[in-house]
C-alpha cells in the first residue's frame, strides 16, 4: 500500500514527509528518508579496550529507482566506515566498501558476517542497553539519523539472539585489521 502511494510520483512528496514521521513514531529504530525505510538498527556492545565496534540495520527501497548507502557517521567513534566481510581462504576479513547498493523495490540487510557499519576509534565502549544516533547518507534519498540500540557482546540479531558457539563475531571486530584498504 505504502509503495503504491510513493510510486504515484512527485505529487506524493508532501505526503511522504507525513508518513515518514508516522513511521518513526512506531519505534524500534524505524526511520525513513525518501523511499528508503530503515529498520532494526543495532550495534554490538564492545569490551573495554576494543578499538572498534559494528553496527547493523535493514534497508528497504520502496521506490522505483536504485539507491545506495554511501556513508554513515556517529559521534561514538573517530571514524565511521561501511564494511563488508569477504572470505580469503579460510579467513574472514573485513574490507571497507564505498557503497551498499539497494535495488529498486529491494531490501538489503547489514548484518554480522556481511555488510556492516564500522565504528573505528571508539571514544568509549559501546554499552549494552544504551543507544546512540547514527546518521546514514544515501546517494539519492539524502541523510537521516536513526537511533542504534546496543545489544550485548556476542549478539547476532536485533532481537538479541546470541550466536551459536563462541560469540566470535564480536571478537573478530576487535581484532581485525582496518588498514588494509589504504595500504593497497
Ligand atoms: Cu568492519
Amino acid at each position: 500500500m505504502f509503495t503504491r502511494i510513493l510510486a504515484a510520483g512527485a505529487a506524493a512528496a508532501t505526503l511522504a514527509v507525513a508518513l515518514s514521521a508516522a513511521a518513526v513514531a512506531h519505534g524500534d529504530n524505524n526511520a525513513q528518508v525518501g523511499p528508503i525505510e530503515i529498520g532494526h538498527a543495532w550495534a554490538r556492545a564492545t569490551p573495554p579496550m576494543a578499538p572498534a565496534g559494528g553496527g547493523f540495520l535493514e534497508l528497504k527501497n520502496t521506490g522505483t529507482t536504485a539507491d545506495a548507502l554511501i556513508a554513515a557517521k556517529a559521534d561514538v567513534s573517530e571514524r565511521t566506515e561501511l564494511h563488508t566481510h569477504i572470505k580469503d581462504g579460510d579467513v574472514m576479513k573485513m574490507r571497507q566498501v564505498e557503497r551498499v547498493e539497494i535495488p529498486a523495490g529491494g531490501e538489503v540487510a547489514l548484518q554480522p558476517g556481511s555488510f556492516h557499519v564500522m565504528f573505528i576509534g571508539l571514544k568509549k565502549p559501546l554499552a549494552a542497553g544504551e543507544s546512540f544516533p547514527v546518521t546514514l547518507t544515501f546517494e539519492k534519498a539524502g541523510s537521516v539519523t536513526v537511533p542504534m540500540k546496543v545489544n550485548a557482546i556476542g549478539t547476532m540479531t536485533y532481537d538479541g539472539a546470541m550466536g551459536g558457539g563462541s560469540g566470535q563475531g564480536g571478537m573478530q571486530h576487535g581484532s581485525m585489521q582496518h588498514g588494509q584498504k589504504s595500504a593497497n
